[in-house]
């Protein structure tokens, strides 16, 4: 343990903050990390272009082309993070030679994801796939008015819903498996109505079947508009939310998917005094959507508080969601997840309780000020005693590793 651990450990004791206590929390918690970052969410099926309103911008070489590169570099992200966490599927990653479309894949298709999965002690979630595909071309799943191809959508939610519950019967920890879907319209629509009212009969008949509830979470995930999609989105917030109310599902909130100045943070305490449990995409917006990866910035720090704050570490699934094909992708993978990390530890270090009483007392003055002040308290000694305890890197020098794996590895595909 080093002096300048033990020097913040007394700072942070003057607020009545316990720091091994916060090392503890925060090493429980698992963040999923989603596959898609590696290879710019191509998939393992030879899918032509990435499709539903959603685009990675960027060329940078050396991007994983199939699952050995994929867990490859996966594991070598792992390398410089800090705690054991659960990986991120999407159907479309499905490592299979039975030749058979996303309407009938099974849990034996996710196999060699269970047994990476069982090997490293890593939990998975999952996502089916309604993008990407012949039948998704025009941006329409399971509100199509075709019912063959609602039909279609339907049955791969239904078999994705299995392949979840399977990866949480296999690794012993709940899986999520979430639905989000591209659904909407470029031009205003003459109807927005139907559309809606056929997403939830499809939904209906997804949900409909009753599985284990012990290992398998269903979550929902709206969004605002996508490109191409600027006038009308099915799966909008109100929609979601108020399905999930109903029908015992959770919300997922992608802090991407919704207007530039409307914050997830705030949104969720309103959630979680509603539903029992709740899941995140972490993202960081710019402008629009745009997946570029995770910052320490100030609405990832407000939505670590506020998790914390609720005391809802083990109610929130907590998930990251970008992918930028600008950089090395594992360094992407690495930063978002040891920021979401920080942004979770800062808020384990902050003395909510007293804070709280200063707001309740009236007193503004003193909550500005100490929220101010515990900006600079140093949590940076706590986060490379995390980084230490946990055996890795400590501060940038996970980066020269990346850069040699770079070199050797990715620069040779
Ligand atoms: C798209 C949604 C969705 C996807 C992933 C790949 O806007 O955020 O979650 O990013 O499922
Ligand atoms: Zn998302």
């Amino acid at each position: 343990m080093s002096n300048y651990y033990e020097y913040a450990k007394e700072l942070y004791a003057g607020q009545g903050i316990d720091t091994e206590e916060a090392l503890k929390k925060l090493s429980n918690v698992k963040i999923s990390m989603h596959c898609w970052q590696g290879d710019d969410v191509t998939g393992f099926e030879n899918a032509g272009e990435l499709s539903g309103g959603i685009a990675a911008t960027g060329n940078h070489p050396g991007k994983a082309r199939n699952f050995e590169e994929l867990t490859a570099d996966l594991d070598e992200a792992f390398r410089m993070i800090p705690g054991c966490h659960k990986v991120n599927l999407h159907a479309s990653y499905a490592v299979t030679h039975r030749g058979v479309d996303r309407d009938a894949l099974s849990p034996e298709d996710f196999k060699a994801w269970v047994d990476y999965a069982k090997e490293r002690g890593l939990g998975l979630d999952f996502n089916p796939t309604l993008f990407s595909h012949p039948k998704a071309a025009d941006s329409l799943t399971l509100s199509s008015p075709d019912p063959a191809i609602r039909r279609f959508w339907i049955d791969h939610c239904k078999c994705s819903r299995k392949i979840a519950e399977s990866f949480g019967k296999e690794l012993g920890q709940p899986a999520l498996d979430n639905i989000w879907i591209p659904d909407g319209y470029k031009e205003v629509p003459a109807d927005r109505l139907g559309p809606r009212m056929r997403l939830k009969e499809s939904l209906d008949e997804i949900f409909s079947e009753k599985l284990d509830g012990s290992v398998l979470y269903d979550s929902v995930e709206s969004k605002v508009f996508g490109l191409g999609l600027e006038a009308y989105t099915v799966g909008s917030h109100e929609f979601y939310m108020n399905y999930a109310a109903k029908n015992g599902v959770l919300c997922l909130l992608d802090n991407g998917h919704y207007h530039p100045t409307e914050m997830v943070s705030d949104k969720i305490p309103s959630l979680l005094l509603f539903s029992e449990k709740l899941a995140l995409h972490v993202t960081r917006p710019m402008r629009w959507d745009s997946d570029h990866v995770v910052r320490l910035d100030d609405e990832l720090r407000e939505i670590a508080n506020e998790i914390v704050r609720c005391g809802a570490l083990d109610r929130v699934f907590i998930g990251l969601d970008y992918f930028d094909a600008s950089l090395n992708r594992v360094a992407a993978w690495v930063i978002g997840m040891r920021n979401m990390q920080k942004a979770l530890l800062s808020a384990l270090l902050t003395p909510h309780a007293k804070i709280k009483a200063f707001q309740d007392e009236g007193d503004v003055t003193s909550l500005l000020a100490l929220q101010e002040e515990l900006k600079t308290y140093p949590m940076a000694a706590v986060w490379d005693e995390f980084c230490a305890r946990n055996n890795v890197p400590l501060r940038e020098n996970w980066l020269a590793d990346v850069q040699k794996y770079e070199k050797d590895v990715l620069l040779k595909r």
